[in-house]
C-alpha cells in the first residue's frame, strides 16, 4: 500500500512535470547587460548568457530591438594577429548547451541606437530561433 501510494505519487509528479515543462527552449542564465553611451555614439553592444533547454539543437536567427534601428550577432576572431569582429547570419545552439555572449567573443550590436545609454538605463531585445520562438530580454546599462 505505502509502496503503491509512493510509485503512484512518483509518476503523478512526473505527469505533471511533463505538462508544465515551458514550450520555451532557449533560458536567460542571468543579467543581460549593456555598456553606457555617450551623446553622439548611436552602436552599443550587449552581452548575455543563453541555455538550449528544449529537446532539440536550436539556431538563432535574428536579433532585434526597439531601441535601434538594426541588431546584428557578431564574434570577435584572431586572425593574422589581429582582433577582428565578424558578423554571424545566425548562431547554432546544442542541446543544453550555454552560449555566453562576452566581451573578446560572440557579442550583439546595435546599430542607429536613438538615444545615449546612460548607467541604470534599461532596453528590451527580442531573440528569434528558426523554430519562431522568441526570447524577450531586458538589458540593463552597467558602468564598465
Ligand atoms: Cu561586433
Amino acid at each position: 500500500m505505502g509502496f503503491s501510494l509512493k510509485i503512484c505519487r512518483f509518476f503523478t509528479l512526473f505527469i505533471l512535470a511533463v505538462i508544465a515543462w515551458p514550450a520555451s527552449a532557449l533560458e536567460q542564465l542571468g543579467e543581460a547587460y549593456s555598456r553606457p553611451l555617450p551623446p553622439g555614439q548611436s552602436t552599443a553592444v550587449a552581452y548575455l548568457e543563453l541555455r538550449n533547454n528544449g529537446d532539440a539543437p536550436v539556431r538563432l536567427v535574428s536579433v532585434s530591438s526597439p531601441l535601434a534601428r538594426s541588431a546584428e550577432f557578431h564574434r570577435h576572431i584572431h586572425e593574422d594577429g589581429m582582433m577582428k569582429m565578424r558578423k554571424l547570419p545566425g548562431i547554432d545552439l546544442e542541446l543544453g548547451k550555454i552560449l555566453r555572449f562576452q566581451p573578446g567573443g560572440y557579442h550583439i550590436m546595435l546599430f542607429g541606437v536613438k538615444r545615449p545609454l546612460r548607467v541604470g538605463d534599461k532596453f528590451t531585445m527580442q531573440i528569434e530561433t528558426d523554430t519562431g520562438e522568441s526570447l524577450d530580454v531586458d538589458v540593463l546599462v552597467k558602468a564598465y
